[in-house]
Order: C-alpha cells, then structure tokens, then sequence
C-alpha cells in the first residue's frame, strides 16, 4: 500500500518539527524556510492526490517571492496553470499541520472525499525553485513526497513561477500551448516579439535599450538567455544579478522594494529619463520607472501596465473589425486615476476583484479579452478560445480587407507574446516594450496617459486581523458595525478621497489605503482611518 510507505518515510525523513500553524494563503504557505521542510515534503504528496484527482500534471513552486533571502514557501499549480483551486487550500492547510501519526488518516480521508480510484496511476508533477539558498533541500522534499506516493517528479530546477505554469499548461494541452522546456518558452516569447517589432528597432521616441533590475534572483539569471534570443532587437542592460547565497535578494531592489519604498533600487545607473524596470524574487511581478531632470523618481506600476495593455488591445481589435469584450480587472488598490481614465477616457469596462491574482485572473474569464493588473506589477491578459477562434478566422476572411486580415494575424501573434498562465514579468516587460515601440513613446509619454491621485499605503497590528471582513472586492467593511459608516465620513472631508481597510492575506496585519486629491489629504485620511481601526 503506496501511503503507507509515505507515511512511514514521513516519520523518518521529514518529521514535523514546529507546532506553529501555518495556512495556505494567497501566496500558498510562506514563513522561514527552516520551517518548511515537512510542509514541502506533504506537499509533494498532496500534488500526487491533485494530480490523480484531475487526472492532469500538477506544478508545485518552492519560492516566497519578494519575502527576504531566509524565507521560503511553496505553491500548487493547477492544470490549466491556476494557482490550486481555492476549495483545495483547507486540505493543504490540513496537510501541512497534521501531526506525523495522522498523516495516513488525512491522506486517506482526502483520497475518500474525493473518491480518487486510481491511485496507481504514475501521475507527473514539475517542481521548480526559485535562487534562495534554502530551495534545493525544499524542492528535494517536495519530489520526494512524490515518490513516496509512486508519482514522477520532474525537476526543472531554477525557474521563474511563471515558466513553471508555463511547463504545466504545455504538458496538459499536448504541447499545443508550446514546448515544456525552457528553450521553447524563450522561443515562443522571443519569436513574437521580434515578429511584431520588425527590423526598425527604434521608431520616433522610443528606444530600443531597458535597464533592468534582477533583484539577485531567478529574474537576473534567466534574463542572460533571453537577451541572446533578443539580439538587437532590445538591448536588456542587467544590474542586480548576483545570484546564489549573496543574501542580497530582493535587498533593496526588486519590483516590491521599488513600488512600496517608491524609489530607485540599489545598484543601478541612476541617468535621467532612461527606462528601466524591476522584477521580484521569483519574475511573477514587474514594475517601470525612471528618474526625470530635476532628479525626480517615477514609477510605472501594475496600473499603468493594465491601461497601456488594454488600451492598445482595443486599438488592435478595432482594426480588426471583430466584435470581443474587452475588460479590465483591478483590485481596491488600483489608484482611482487609473480607473477614470480607462472607464471614461477609453470606454473599457473595469470590473474588482479580491486581492491576489486568482480573484482577479477568475474574474477577467468573464470577458473575451481580459486584462488583470495588481497595482503591484502582478498580471497578464487571457483570451477566450472564441477569441483565438475568431482571429484565426478573420486572419483567412474573404469579405475582410487586407489590412484586417493583418490586424488579426498580429493579434494572434500578440497572444503567443502572452504568459496567459500567470503574471509573468520577462512577458509583460516584452509587452510593454512593444506597445511603447509601436507608440514610438518614450516613458514620460507613457506617463503623460494619466496623472495618479496621490495614496497612502499603511501597516497597523490588531490584536485579531480577521474582526475585520470585507464584500464587495473588499472595497466595503461589513465588521466590525459602523467602521464603513466612519470610513466614508473622513473619505467624504477630501476632495478625491477614498479609502479601505482589509486584512492582509499574507501578513498578521490589516491594511489601510487612502487616497486623495492631494498627499497631504491622503496621508491624513489614511492616518484617520488608522486610528479607527486599532
Ligand atoms: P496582502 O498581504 O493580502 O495584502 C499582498 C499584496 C497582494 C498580493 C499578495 C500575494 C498588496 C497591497 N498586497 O497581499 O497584492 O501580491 O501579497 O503576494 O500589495
Ligand atoms: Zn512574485
């Protein structure tokens, strides 16, 4: 009987050491990586039990992202490259906490719940590490829970999350989505970039060179094989690469240090108005920015990615001439600029989700074409089969002109420049590149779209985050009684001025964001709303 093998390994190999109780989180499980060892080993096994379940390659990704260099975590990527259905996060949860003699009961207990008969089948599951110096041991605990459970690891070693959802979707559609390696990810991106750019690399304003910030991580070493795939077409200037137990990832750069510090990241060129961009710990994020002639810094976030995304989407499509929904999904934190401009000025429906991208990228399915941002850099755009379905044949029309026939086979070649399986940096740094060559923009100009309302991000400790609960993609407090009704009567004093409170999903801490027509307003609205909330 395969688990009682696995349980009986379990003991021995990778006993659970720490009583803390840990939950799988928007993130997945998140915490010291000195804590983790039992909790990737149970994950390898809960990856078998999906993957026997769905019938289907699972993903499972050693990484805590952005969090500092001791740190680790681990997250389970469904078939279609989601991240683990959210009815499945208790019983990882469970996994993860259930004292070593009742392992067995709980596999069996998942195994009947979900009436998994074929527990014989050799099931695969790709695990993926991010550089930390903690990952190897981790991701060799992961596979090794596979094979307790006669599943078949395959270990791709150090990639970025979004390869690993990559890998997951090109296996489970047959290869139809691209190659299950690394070469045919580059391939698919690198080809249709340079497909689209042509041989003109730079075109009115834009230049065809990005300073790019690695953050010591996994986004430092793989960048070093895609500028070779790049050739002239960009030229990608690396800083931050310094990789394996520097201890300097994510340390002071990287796209989460840039956007919640809203400054320039250590270790790079600080020339006035040159593009330059930021990844984090594990590429799923990027964010833009540049300092001006006086020495001012700005930033490019998740939002202005989304704009930018849709409202060259829906020029495309026009030209065209086939009729798709557009839409645009945000969170609560999408600065309300970004919302006027793309609801008024370009007539793109947006819609809110919870925070964290599941919410959002489950919610952008409702359109043909969904873009989905978090203010931080995470997202991606996702087609609808009826889209492809569509450009495919627009792109063989007969009562089509040439030039639509043209706008539907960029389009799709626009798609296949599209990680659709997750946020992915290396992806969205592609697509932003060739909208702003295509505008023959420089970054101020890409800028000059909208101007952000001035915000305030703040941290403040309660004694129970969780008193506080949220509707309404978290926009609305439901408790405790009469925080919203406070909540909108400071809002109200503000010209512009807008607020929320949630608890974090991956701190023990609630947020609070305010944001007004001014950063002296936003500031005191986000202190007021502070005040309430302890
Ligand atoms: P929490 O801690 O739930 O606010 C944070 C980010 C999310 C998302 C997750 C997952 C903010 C305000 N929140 O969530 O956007 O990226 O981490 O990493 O940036
Ligand atoms: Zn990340």
């Amino acid at each position: 009987n395969s688990y009682r093998t696995a349980y009986a390994f379990a003991r021995e190999m990778y006993p659970k050491k720490t009583k803390s109780h840990l939950q799988y989180g928007t993130a997945g499980f998140r915490t010291k990586a000195t804590d983790l060892e039992h909790v990737m080993y149970r994950m390898g096994l809960l990856a078998v039990l999906r993957a026997r379940y769905k019938k289907s390659v699972i993903g499972v990704m050693v990484t805590a992202s952005h969090n500092p260099e001791p740190d680790n975590g681990v997250k389970l990527v469904d078939p279609h490259g989601e991240m683990l259905e959210q009815s499945w996060e208790p019983w990882a949860t469970k996994f993860a906490n259930v004292i070593d003699e009742k392992l067995e009961d709980t596999i069996n207990e998942l195994i009947k719940a979900f009436d998994i008969t074929n527990m014989n089948d050799r099931v695969e599951i790709v695990v993926g590490k991010d550089t930390r110096p903690s990952s190897p041991h981790l991701a060799k605990a992961v596979c090794d829970g596979v094979l307790a459970l006669s599943g078949k690891p395959i270990d791709y070693g150090i990639v970025t999350t979004p390869q690993l959802h990559y890998f997951v979707v090109c296996k489970n559609t047959n290869r139809a989505y691209g190659q299950p390696n690394e070469e045919g990810y580059y391939a698919k991106l690198t080809n249709a970039f340079k497909k689209i750019r042509g041989t003109e690399y730079t075109k009115g304003n834009y230049h065809n060179r990005v300073v790019y910030d690695g953050a010591n991580g996994v986004g430092a070493k793989k960048i070093k094989y895609l500028k070779e795939a790049l050739g002239d077409s960009l030229k990608v200037d690396m800083y931050n690469d310094e990789i394996i137990g520097s201890g300097k990832l994510n340390y002071m750069c990287g796209a989460d240090y840039v956007k919640s510090h809203q400054t320039f990241p250590n270790g790079l060129p600080k020339d006035k108005n040159v593009r330059c961009c930021s990844v984090d710990g594990d590429a799923d994020r990027i964010v833009y920015y540049y300092t001006d002639d006086d020495g001012l810094f700005h930033l490019m976030d998740g939002d202005r990615i989304a704009t930018l995304a849709a409202a060259y989407l829906k020029e495309l499509l026009q030209q065209t001439g086939i009729e798709l929904n557009l839409g645009l999904v945000q969170t609560a934190y999408a600065n309300g600029a970004s919302t006027d401009y793309i609801s008024s000025e370009l007539n793109v429906p947006v819609a809110f989700a919870s925070t964290g991208v599941k919410h959002l990228h489950h919610q952008a399915l409702n359109y043909d074409i969904g873009v989905y941002f978090e203010a931080n850099g995470h997202g991606t755009v996702i087609f609808s089969q009826n889209t492809k379905e569509k450009l495919r044949a627009g792109t063989r029309c007969n009562s089509f002109t040439e030039d639509q026939r043209q706008a539907c086979s960029k389009f799709l070649t626009l798609i296949d420049l599209i990680n659709e399986t997750v946020g992915d940096a290396i992806s969205d740094m592609l697509l932003v590149e060739t909208i702003l060559h295509e505008k023959g923009w420089d970054i101020s100009q890409w800028e000059a779209c909208y101007t952000d309302l001035p915000n305030r991000l703040m941290k403040v400790t309660v004694k129970d985050r969780n008193v506080i609960t949220t509707t309404d993609a978290e926009r609305i407090c439901l408790t405790p009684q009469d925080l919203q009704d406070e909540i909108d009567s400071l809002a109200a004093k503000y010209p512009k001025g807008r607020s929320f409170v949630r608890p974090s999903g991956t701190e023990d801490i609630v947020r609070v964001y305010a944001e007004a027509g001014t950063t002296a307003d936003a500031d005191k609205l986000a202190a007021e709303v502070a005040l309430k909330v302890f």
